[in-house]
């Protein structure tokens, strides 16, 4: 038993069931992961009942610490901890696990189950994640509470991460965490559970850097827990080092902690097998004797231990109570704070908010990239929760909210740095951003963007699938998104992105065709509250004139007529993007041909798709003789919008270097080759 100051045998009964119902579920399930859950147990105990700051009556109190299991296989380790502190999990929950429809699927996922803050199991994305909460909760103090010293205010509380070696391997960890370092993220607390094994066993086979070196070279504060002498979780040193990350306010802390995989089981313990398959049953038998349980015994919790463990109820009552009367003093003391605070918890737009929002006339060239940084601006005056930044290309991405300096430590150099700047630099971080704004809109009270090139959305992809797996409101910028990009050639023009973008299921691809399309886009975005991503053009593009062109109120209806034909259409032309003024030239010459033609602009497919199919027929007639998509990227997709006789003036192949005129024109997407393409069709 542990000499831990007020650690009770009951504590240490709590933790040996436990470690039993890893062994247990996963027995049953027939497949799972119970080593980890296993060797954590006294950890993740320890966190939830004696230090972590939260209700389990209320798993959304503002006020709580947010926990993060960037290590997903290990499940277990969350569930069996919700189930003791009274979330809502029982114990049927438990013998649920992995199956259909049940509270505990193998993996934690977000929204599903109460408690869990975030879907982990792509290592690595969870510690990254964790950082963009870190800094979310250090910018809301920023709206509601700037003025109270350090650690002080009720709106400051930890960000916990238990990680494990694949997170700390996986890239996506270091940008984040070098990042953190930067950012002085005193707030983020990560044990890693140093257990030197994964799935092909030893990790020296391919790790075996100074993880703790690399961290304090991070600017970490980085606590060395060694194991007891056993080899287990030494609780006493470990639970030191918890209190000292507390006290650590200036940096985030790496307890780096060497623990034993499956500990205590006598054959399983240390071995790659333990991580992920079941330990059968003489294996099971055997750790519950060296235990001390009954190994007869399934599912086993005494009703004194579970009483026992479900006082985190009431210390999390208590906490609470604490925390609700403070509350109620800075409600008093801050009431315009105060109102902004509901608004924002209700996650609603304050009336009027887009009234002044640029307007584009007609006549006139702009870049979609460029309009998109003026609305940004325009909504930034109005959104003091809007935020966010670019993966070093501000100034390209149009991205820069430069009104109230750049989020950084106070400690910084750097000019106009402020702890509650609204402008991120991410760094060259691409897959660390999309990470981050998911953190942030998981914290829950801002609403942040982050920028890149087009083309380098695939180095943020796992992020966009994680933010559309969690129906998270986070908001992906990706200007350059085109062969239209011009001169960088092949490696920067997108071709095969907008396909593989809509291939997510529950993302908006958003690529508006001209500046107030860019506009409406982005009202959509901010009201819809989904994931999505924002397509915009390098080069200037014509504005379209709305005197005589298709209302903008229809973008969000995500496609919509924006050039009827002179007569029933023969010919409906789809474009999106730069591509939409290419068809309105496309169907001038048509028209002059007595081709009658109809332009659709289709700024967001998801968006259409939602919409009537009496609707959609409207728009896009099937009894149109000829079906045309227009979009400088492959055609995969499109052939459900042209139908089989259809024709798709696509790109099937990469970009090159050249003026995007230039390209435009050689790769076929001129007006007159279109109209050649049509006319031989029709023939
Ligand atoms: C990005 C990613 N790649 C691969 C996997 C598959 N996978 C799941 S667990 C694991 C090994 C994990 O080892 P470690 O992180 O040390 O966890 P432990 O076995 O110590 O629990 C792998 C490769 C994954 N979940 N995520
Ligand atoms: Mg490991």
């Amino acid at each position: 038993m542990s000499n831990l100051e007020n650690w009770s045998a009951l504590d240490e009964r709590a933790v040996s069931y436990a470690r039993a119902l890893a062994m247990d579920a996963v027995q049953k399930a027939g497949h799972g992961h119970p080593g980890t859950a296993m060797s954590l147990a006294p950890v993740a105990y320890n966190l939830f009942q004696r230090h972590l700051i939260h209700d389990p009556a209320d798993p959304k109190w503002l006020g709580r610490d947010r926990f993060v299991l960037s290590c997903g296989h290990s499940s277990l380790t969350l569930y069996i901890q919700l189930f003791f502190s009274g979330y809502g999990l029982e114990m049927d929950d438990l013998k649920a696990f992995r199956t259909w429809n049940s509270l505990t699927p193998g993996h934690p996922e977000y929204g599903h189950t109460a408690g869990v803050e975030m879907t982990t199991g792509p290592l690595g994305a969870g510690i990254a994640t964790a950082v963009g909460m870190a800094m979310a909760s250090r910018y809301e103090r920023g709206l509601l509470d700037p003025g109270a010293a350090a650690n002080t205010s009720l709106f400051d509380h930890n960000i916990w991460v238990i990680c494990s070696d694949g997170d700390l391997q996986e890239g996506v960890s270091s940008e984040a965490s070098s990042l953190a370092g930067t950012q002085e993220l005193g707030n983020l607390k990560v044990i890693y559970d140093d257990n030197r094994i994964s799935i092909e066993g030893d990790t020296h086979v391919a790790f075996t850097e100074d993880v703790s070196a690399r961290y304090r070279a991070y600017g970490w504060n980085v606590i060395d827990v060694p194991s007891a002498s056993e080899g287990s979780v030494d609780l006493i040193k470990l639970d030191a080092a918890i209190v000292a990350a507390k006290l650590e306010i200036a940096k985030p802390t790496l307890i780096r902690m060497k623990s034993v995989i499956a500990w205590p089981a006598p054959k399983a313990r240390n071995t790659a097998e333990s991580h992920g398959s079941a330990l059968g049953a003489d294996e099971i038998a055997a750790t519950k004797t060296l235990l001390g349980l009954n190994p007869e015994e399934h599912f086993a919790m005494p009703t004194e231990v579970l009483a026992h463990v479900r006082g985190a109820k009431d210390r999390g009552i208590s906490l609470h109570q604490k925390w609700n009367s403070k509350f109620e003093k800075w409600q008093k003391e801050n009431p315009d704070r105060a109102t902004l605070l509901k608004r924002l918890v209700a996650g609603e737009l304050p009336k009027g908010w887009d009234n002044e929002l640029p307007q584009y006339p007609a006549g006139k060239d702009v870049a979609t990239r460029k309009a998109s940084g003026e609305v940004i601006a325009a909504i930034a005056k109005v959104l003091p929760e809007f935020w966010g930044g670019s993966a070093d290309l501000a100034g390209s991405n149009n991205t820069a909210i430069s009104s109230a300096g750049s989020f950084l430590p106070a400690s910084s150099a750097m000019k106009g740095a402020n702890p509650y700047g609204r402008m991120i630099h991410f760094g060259i971080r691409e897959h660390a951003m999309g990470s981050i704004l998911n953190g942030i809109a998981l914290h829950g009270l801002s609403r942040s963007f982050g920028g890149t090139f087009a083309v380098f959305s695939d180095y943020m992809r796992p992020a966009v699938r994680l933010a559309a797996i969690m129906d998270l409101p986070s908001i992906f910028i990706w200007s350059h998104d085109s062969i239209g990009l011009g001169e960088d050639g092949p490696t920067h023009q997108p071709v095969e992105h907008l396909a593989a973008l809509r291939a997510i299921p529950n993302f908006d691809v958003v690529r508006p065709g001209d500046a107030n399309e860019v506009r409406e886009a982005w009202k959509v975005i901010l009201q819809r509250r989904k994931p999505a991503g924002l397509l915009l053009s390098r080069q200037n593009l014509p504005v379209v004139d709305r005197s005589t062109h298709g209302d903008l109120s229809l973008v969000a209806k995500g496609a919509y007529i924006l050039k009827e034909a002179s007569g029933a259409p023969d010919i409906v032309l789809i474009a999106t993007g730069s591509e939409v003024s290419v068809a309105l030239a496309a169907q001038d010459l048509l028209e002059s041909k007595g081709l009658s033609t109809r332009v659709v602009s289709a700024p967001c497919l998801e968006w259409f798709n939602e919409t009537d199919s009496k609707y959609r027929a409207k728009v896009i007639p099937t009894t149109a003789k000829l079906r045309v998509s227009i979009e400088a990227g492959i055609a995969q997709g499109w052939r459900d919008y042209i139908g089989d006789s259809g024709i798709a003036i696509s790109l099937e192949h990469f970009g090159a270097s050249a003026s995007a005129s230039k390209l435009f024109a050689e790769f076929g997407f001129s007006p007159d080759a279109i109209v050649t393409k049509i006319t031989t069709a029709l023939k």
